[in-house]
This record gives C-alpha cells, sequence and structure tokens, in this order.
C-alpha cells in the first residue's frame, strides 16, 4: 500500500480547536469501540457473559429500589432495552470525553482507559459471573482498547500539548503493550502483541520515516483499520457461541407426553369477546419480567439441578432423569407483584412439570427448614415458603409451557411454578439449585431489597373491554375482562358503572381455582363519558378492597377503573 506524505500537514498541527475536538472524540469512540469489539469476542472464544453485560447487569442488581421499580413501571418489559441504551449512550460520551483528553494528554487516556478495565472488573467481582473467563475478557477488552489508543494517537502525530512520549507512565494496565506500542519506533513492534488485528493496523500506519508525523492520511487509515478490526471481532465474538454450538444453539428438548395428561380445556373457558385476554396466554405474548440483561441460555444436555440444605438425601437430578419421570400438567396463571391495577404483567397457560413436593420429599426435608431457596443459572435468587409448596397444590418443576418447551425467556430448560404466589417468591426461571434452609437465615434477591418475603397473589380484577378511553357506541355496551385468585378461585365478579350500583358480571367456565377467570356483562349508556368499576370476590369470601395500594412490598390493591366515551 503506498503512502505518500502530503505536503499539507503544515495546517493540521496545530489544527483549529472544533476540528481537534471531533478528531479527539472519534478517536476516542474507536479506542472504546475497539475495547469492546475484542472484549466481545474475548467472551465469545471463553464462552462468558460479555464485559458490557456484566457491566449492565451489575448496575441491574446493584441499583437502588425506587429506579428499579421505576423503571419496570414506567418501561415495563422494555426496562432492559432503556438500560442497554443508557449503557452505550455512557459509553459513547465518556468515549468522546477520553478521546479529547487523550489527544492532548496521552497519558490521560491510558488512565481513562485504566478506569473503564476497573469498572468492567467491579462488575465481574460484583457479579460473580464466570469469575476468571469474565475477567480476562475485561482486560482483553482493556488491552486492545490501549493498544487502539497507541497506533490512534502515533497515527496523528505529536499534539499540540504534548512536548513528550507518554514514557513508562502510560496507564495502570497492560503496560506492556502500551509502552511497547508507544515507544517503539517501527511498526513491527507494535504488531507484535495484537493478534488478529496486528496485519490491518500495521497496514494502517504510514510509513512516513522517523521525523514526519504522519498526518491525517494516516489518522484515516489507522482508524479505517481500527474500526475494522473492532467491528470483525464484536461480530465474531457474538455469533461464536451459536457456531461453536452446545448452549443456546438451535436444538431444544423434545418433551415427553404427560405420564397424567389434563382434559382438553373446557370449551366455555373462552367468551370470545374481542378485546378481551384469551383464557390462554400465547407464548410469544405471555409477560417477560427477570433481571437478565441477556437471555440464560443453560446448556440442557449440561444442566443439572442440585437439591441440598437442610434435606436428609441432598441429589443433583439432570434433564434425562428429569424428562424420563412422570410428568404432569397443570393450568396455572403467573402474575407479576410489580403489576399495577389494571396491568398486564399477569397470563395464563398450561404447564408440564414434575412435582416439587415429591422432589423435596425425596430429598427429605428437615424440620425448620421454611424456605426454599432456589437459583438460576445467571445468580438470582427466590424464596419460597417449604408448607406452600408442600401443601398439594400443582407446584411443579416445569419443562413445558403452552405445549411447547420452556422458550428461553421463560425459563428453558426448567423453572419453578408455584400457583398462588407472585412470581418473585416462587418462578425462578433458568433454575439449577434448590437449598432448604430457614427465612431467618437467608435472603432471596427482592427480600433483600425490602420487598416482601411471603406473597401470596391477591384477589384482582380488569377490565379489558371497553378499552380504557375507548370509543363504543351508546345504547347496549358489552363490559368484559378477567380476574383472578390464584389457589382460592374467584367466585364472583362485580361491575359498576359511572359510581352506581354494583351488579354481578356473568363468569366464563375455568379448569380449576389455579387459573384466572374471564367475566362479561351488558349494560345501556347514554352518550357521553362513562366510567366503569370492576372488583372480585375470591371463594374465601374476600372482596378486592377499594384502598389504592402500590405493588411494593407485596402487590397492588384497589379496584380497576377506566373510562370510555359513547357515542
Ligand atoms: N431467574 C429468574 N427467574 C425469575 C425472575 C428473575 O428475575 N430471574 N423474575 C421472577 C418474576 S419477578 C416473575 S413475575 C416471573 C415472571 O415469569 P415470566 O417472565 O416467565 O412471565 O419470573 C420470576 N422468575
Ligand atoms: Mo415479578
Amino acid at each position: 500500500m503506498p503512502h505518500v506524505t502530503t505536503g499539507t500537514r503544515g495546517e493540521q498541527h496545530p489544527p483549529r480547536d472544533g476540528r481537534r475536538w471531533g478528531v479527539g472524540a472519534g478517536l476516542g469512540l474507536l479506542v472504546v469501540g475497539a475495547a469492546l469489539g475484542f472484549g466481545e469476542l474475548a467472551a465469545g472464544l471463553l464462552r462468558v457473559t460479555s464485559p458490557v453485560v456484566t457491566v449492565g447487569d451489575a448496575l441491574v442488581d446493584n441499583s437502588p429500589q425506587f429506579l428499579m421499580s421505576w423503571a419496570i413501571a414506567l418501561f415495563g418489559t422494555a426496562d432492559k432495552a432503556v438500560l442497554v441504551i443508557g449503557v452505550l449512550l455512557v459509553l459513547i460520551l465518556s468515549g468522546a470525553a477520553l478521546g479529547v483528553v487523550a489527544s492532548r494528554r496521552p497519558v490521560a487516556g491510558y488512565v481513562g482507559l485504566g478506569l473503564f478495565t476497573a469498572v468492567g472488573l467491579t462488575a465481574v467481582v460484583l457479579r460473580r459471573a464466570d469469575d476468571l473467563g469474565a475477567a480476562t475478557a475485561v482486560v482483553v477488552g482493556g488491552v486492545a482498547g490501549t493498544v487502539a489508543l497507541a497506533l490512534l494517537l502515533r497515527s496523528l502525530g505529536p499534539a499540540p500539548s504534548r512536548t513528550q512520549g507518554p514514557g513508562p507512565d502510560a496507564g495502570p494496565q497492560s503496560e506492556t503493550d502500551t509502552d511497547r506500542a508507544d515507544e517503539a519506533g517501527s511498526e513491527e513492534d507494535t504488531g507484535q502483541e495484537q493478534g488478529p488485528r496486528a496485519k490491518g493496523d500495521a497496514d494502517g500506519v504510514p510509513q512516513t520515516g522517523p521525523d514526519a508525523g504522519p498526518g491525517r492520511r494516516g489518522f484515516v487509515l489507522t482508524a479505517a483499520g481500527v474500526l475494522a478490526a473492532s467491528g470483525t471481532a464484536g461480530a465474531l465474538g457474538r455469533s461464536l457461541p451459536s457456531l461453536l454450538g452446545g448452549a443456546g444453539s438451535g436444538t431444544r428438548l423434545a418433551l415427553p407426553a404427560p405420564a397424567s395428561p389434563l382434559p382438553a380445556l373446557p370449551s366455555g373457558v373462552d367468551l370470545g369477546v374481542p378485546g378481551l385476554a384469551p383464557f390462554t396466554t400465547p407464548n410469544t405474548d405471555f409477560y417477560r419480567i427477570d433481571t437478565a440483561l441477556t437471555v440464560p441460555r443453560p446448556d440442557p444436555a449440561r444442566w443439572t439441578l442440585r437439591v441440598h440444605g437442610m434435606v436428609d438425601r441432598p441429589f443433583e437430578i439432570d434433564m434425562d432423569e428429569l424428562l424420563s419421570r412422570d410428568l404432569v400438567e397443570a393450568d396455572i396463571t403467573l402474575a407479576c407483584v410489580s403489576n399495577q391495577v389494571g396491568g398486564d404483567l399477569v397470563g395464563n397457560t398450561r404447564w408440564l412439570g414434575f412435582p416439587l413436593a415429591e422432589l423435596l420429599r425425596e430429598a427429605g426435608v428437615q424440620s425448620g427448614a421454611d424456605q426454599i431457596l432456589s437459583t438460576s443459572s445467571d445468580g438470582w435468587t427466590c424464596g419460597t415458603p417449604t408448607e406452600v409448596v408442600m401443601d398439594g397444590r400443582d407446584a411443579l418443576l416445569a419443562v413445558g409451557m403452552g405445549g411447547e418447551p420452556l422458550p428461553h425467556e421463560h425459563g428453558y430448560p426448567a423453572r419453578m411454578v408455584v400457583p398462588g404466589l407472585y412470581g418473585f417468591v416462587s418462578a425462578t426461571k433458568w433454575v439449577t439449585d434448590i437449598k432448604l434452609t430457614r427465612f431467618a437465615d437467608e435472603q432471596a434477591y427482592w427480600a433483600q431489597r425490602d420487598w416482601g418475603v411471603r406473597a401470596p397473589i391477591k384477589t384482582m380484577s380488569r377490565i379489558d373491554v371497553p378499552s380504557p378511553l375507548g370509543r363504543v357506541e351508546s345504547g347496549e355496551v358489552v363490559l368484559a375482562g378477567v380476574a383472578w385468585a390464584q389457589h382460592r378461585g374467584v367466585a364472583g365478579v362485580e361491575v359498576r358503572v359511572d359510581d352506581g350500583d354494583w351488579w354481578e358480571a356473568e363468569l366464563a367456565e375455568v379448569p380449576g381455582i389455579d387459573t384466572w377467570v374471564q367475566w362479561v356483562t351488558e349494560t345501556t349508556v347514554d352518550p357521553g363519558n362513562h366510567a366503569v368499576e370492576v372488583r372480585a370476590t375470591d371463594a374465601t369470601g374476600f372482596t378486592q378492597p377499594s384502598e389504592r395500594v402500590d405493588p411494593i412490598p407485596d402487590g397492588a390493591t384497589g379496584w380497576h377503573r377506566i373510562r370510555f366515551t359513547a357515542t
């Protein structure tokens, strides 16, 4: 590749301020890109969580409670996308700042990169995520960023305020690469430790002789080389897990038929009212709530569940053995404690799994072990009252949902489901560990964050039709919705319009007491604005209170009220 020294360098040194800022910011972004790209590649090769995700996960784990509830309330299932965008914005801004500073004071750039690396390593420690491998990925990213910074700075030539090279005090980590790259007078030396990108980058560095600041052309070429190398590394890292097969690859479990299948759902479960939530929530529409930034993908071939703690016979069970057991089916409506009155963090389906109580009986639960502390493959923990799981209800170690293996988002290859308890105290997805312990001795993830400890699902009802603020024709109007009181059953649903008298809605059929029930009724309204309210009474005779209570710590209460307009 021919490299020509242009005669225009004079006007570039020093370039105008705005321009220099722009170049600095661009340089910083390239450096951050190199760190991320190669961090991603290392994570892919080592099959560990990528540095960005580790940092995001650590943020999720350690963000204050109010921020988490706020994010869930405001963004619902999109809270993760918002967090990722936030992390990227911070990276872009700090990367640009790092570049601007580094193009004037290189040492500061290396120190900045060291800080980036330190943040990543802190996140690894906080997450205790795949420890050594994840840390290695962070360090590889830091080294790549350092090398990129050195190459880019050198291609820029001496900075105006830079009277000497960065010298031996360059940056707290990966000194070797940095110093070598910076002190080296020739491309051959810098290329030495750069692995796959050595060629591209070396090519990008113009050979303009010892005294010539390589200038704009050199910078552009180096920048292009760095960009190409980082992009390739990042893309490769992202696609490696599926290329290498195994965990996360396309192969899905083939589920056996249930040993004791449930009869088909009664046809009367669905009233077929347009706009009303279907009795069975399709898997693709099922709400998703968890703390995982990237969906964990444990390999079913290597999956095991360990049952231990206060038990007489601790054991471990793998997927082959689990699937060879007599599996049962159960219709259960799952609900999230964060669901607001009228919210949609609730769904119903038919689950396939092995009774949790039987597993625990095999292990022999010792007296006093009042908590089942379950842990997911990504380290989330959940505390479930032992007596609830053992009381005869259909608490499952589930492998199937809606006639299919669990979708990855919903806990593949195995999760817990306990009818009557909010998900955060019962429904561990990607579960790999069950420890019998005492509530007094150990606290699960959300309990540590001031949420409830024993959290039965509260009796609740929701209006789906008309839609909130919807328009309908005056005259006969259909009102419909769902109500739930898992493991107690819904005895009745009452409705009132414009604060008038309550009347009983008609209930659809249900397969049991663990699911929600559809309700429907009709009324006549004049043109104008109207309000509908609903309240359910469960089979214990308890009627939903009107008092509005926030989801934290153990579930919202209040009557769902919507407004609509009749024309
Ligand atoms: N591993 C793991 N399992 C988890 C969670 C989590 O954050 N991590 N969240 C729980 C919560 S709060 C709820 S409401 C349910 C939601 O299950 P779903 O996403 O399948 O609807 O999963 C539970 N299981
Ligand atoms: Mo939840």
